[in-house]
């Protein structure tokens, strides 16, 4: 970075410290993107004279809300809700929506503004937000799910519309909880429209919808191995997490091809040397799904696999790591070790779930690097799709989706190759991305004027 740039850089980031004190999640998140676009808008003074980067990191606006709700024991519980609109210069706000007890409004923040960046690397009219509580979903009856999101969303309504702010799902927040909380909609406002995204197909959501983050993020992998005229077949990969991102990529990798040796929840990670097939696979989504149970029984279901508490599954030896679980969850230590074991390929499920200093470390031994923003877009891009059937009152099938989905990916792999051109045919992913993703973003906001 030249020493102007680094002065406006190091400036900027000092004042986005002193504003928001405390929120590191939003600040590292907002840390990562700024370094590139400082680079990129150094001979282009209309960026820096209409502020545009300080305006896409100051969201428009932060809604905090109470949410009370009565247990089964008739407990009455009262947890926080948040919804984040951090940018809409492109389209609706969109984002999904985190239930879990870590969530908290740097957490949202953070997600929001890459959601910002992603949703415009899609190619598709899409603005950034997120939403959430710190309600902890884990052990709770589905009739307590039920009367929280119900609860939530009576007070989430009236800041969301189909050309407002669309939500969709997150950690915590799958098809049940979508259905709670459409339905809820429904009945405060009485209008059937598209305000969710990953809504079941008998009710207006998308083939597709459920698979395309973890698809997505393999035919990204695909894209990135390809243009080193490499391929998945026979590649092993190392996951973390066991939820939709997590079993939907194990899915496509091992329709590809490659051979999936772990997963992972908050309490630790199997490892499964015989390779975690589809029919394993499908175990885990019943175990997830329906049952509500820990990752640790995969060991006692599948002889050869073990359990390895409280660790995370960085130190197996891999072609490919794709962490699907959460933010930074893979640090220098850990993508020290990838590296040292022959690693040759990390792409992000997950948002933001390599620390800046794990990013250095694949980027100084120059691994193929996908950041979440790029490689995790399949989800919202889907999601986009399920807006656009709604608006027209039609549905497409899961081939046609599918096609649409590799394209898509296909596409945003080409925008980050060619903002991240560093030579060589080498590509500096997270820069293309950030690139990409800001054009489209700063000079919308450009033709608004001072808004
Ligand atoms: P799920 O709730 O389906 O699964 C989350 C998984 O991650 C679970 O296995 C969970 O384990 C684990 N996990 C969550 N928090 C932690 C934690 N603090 N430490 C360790 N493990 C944790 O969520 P998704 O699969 O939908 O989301 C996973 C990631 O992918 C998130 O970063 C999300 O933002 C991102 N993402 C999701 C998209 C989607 O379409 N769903 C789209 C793009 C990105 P446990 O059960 O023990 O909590
Ligand atoms: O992080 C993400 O991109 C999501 N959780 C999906 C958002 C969406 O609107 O589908």
């Amino acid at each position: 970075m030249p020493s102007s740039q680094h002065s406006n850089f190091t400036e900027f980031m000092e004042g986005v410290e002193k504003r928001n004190p405390g929120q590191t999640e939003f600040i590292q998140a907002v840390r990562e993107v700024s370094q590139d676009i400082f680079d990129y808008i150094e001979d282009k003074p209309e960026y820096h004279e209409a502020q545009i980067m300080r305006r896409i990191a100051e969201p428009d606006r932060v809604v905090s809300f109470r949410v009370c709700w009565e247990d089964d024991d008739h407990n009455i519980r009262v947890e926080r809700g948040w919804r984040v609109q951090n940018n809409n210069a492109i389209g609706p706000y969109k984002g999904g929506i985190r239930f879990h007890s870590s969530v908290t409004e740097s957490v949202l923040k953070f997600l929001a503004f890459e959601q910002t960046f992603k949703n415009s690397l899609t190619g598709l009219p899409l603005g950034g937000g997120k939403g959430g509580s710190n309600f902890n979903p884990r052990g709770k009856s589905d009739s307590e799910i039920m009367r929280f999101c119900q609860s939530f969303m009576t007070e989430l309504y009236r800041h969301i519309g189909p050309d407002i702010d669309v939500p969709a799902g997150d950690i915590g927040v799958g098809g049940r909880e979508i259905g709670y909380m459409f339905g809820q909609y429904k009945r405060i406002t009485g209008r059937w429209e598209g305000v969710l995204t990953g809504k079941a197909v008998e009710y207006g959501g998308s083939e597709m919808r459920p698979e395309a983050t973890g698809y997505g993020a393999i035919y990204f992998l695909r894209c990135m191995l390809a243009h080193q005229d490499n391929d998945i077949e026979g590649k092993t990969a190392v996951i973390s997490g066991a939820g939709n991102v997590a079993t939907h990529a194990a899915e496509m990798m091992t329709q590809l091809g490659g051979k999936v040796l772990t997963l992972s929840d908050s309490d630790g990670f199997v490892h499964d040397p015989d390779g975690i097939d589809q029919e394993k696979i499908d175990w885990v989504k019943r175990l997830k799904n329906e049952r509500g149970g820990r990752i640790s029984e995969y060991a006692d279901e599948f002889s050869n696999a073990t359990f390895h508490e409280g660790e995370r599954p960085w130190n197996v030896e891999c072609d490919v790591a794709l962490p699907c679980a959460t933010e930074n969850e893979l640090n220098e230590d850990e993508a020290k070790a990838l590296v040292d074991n022959g690693c040759i390929a990390v792409v992000e499920g997950a948002n933001m779930p390599t620390t800046l200093d794990g990013i250095k470390v694949f980027k100084d031994a120059d691994i193929l690097y996908a950041p979440g923003k790029a490689a995790n877009a399949g989800g919202v891009a889907v999601s986009g799709l399920e807006m656009s059937q709604n608006a027209e009152r039609i549905s497409w099938n899961k081939e046609k989706l599918g096609d649409m989905l590799t394209e898509l990916m296909q596409d945003i792999h080409s925008k980050c190759a060619e903002h991240g051109d560093v030579g060589d045919g080498k590509v500096d992913y997270v820069k293309g991305a950030n690139i990409a993703g800001f054009k489209k973003v700063a000079d919308a906001m450009l033709a608004f004027g001072v808004v």
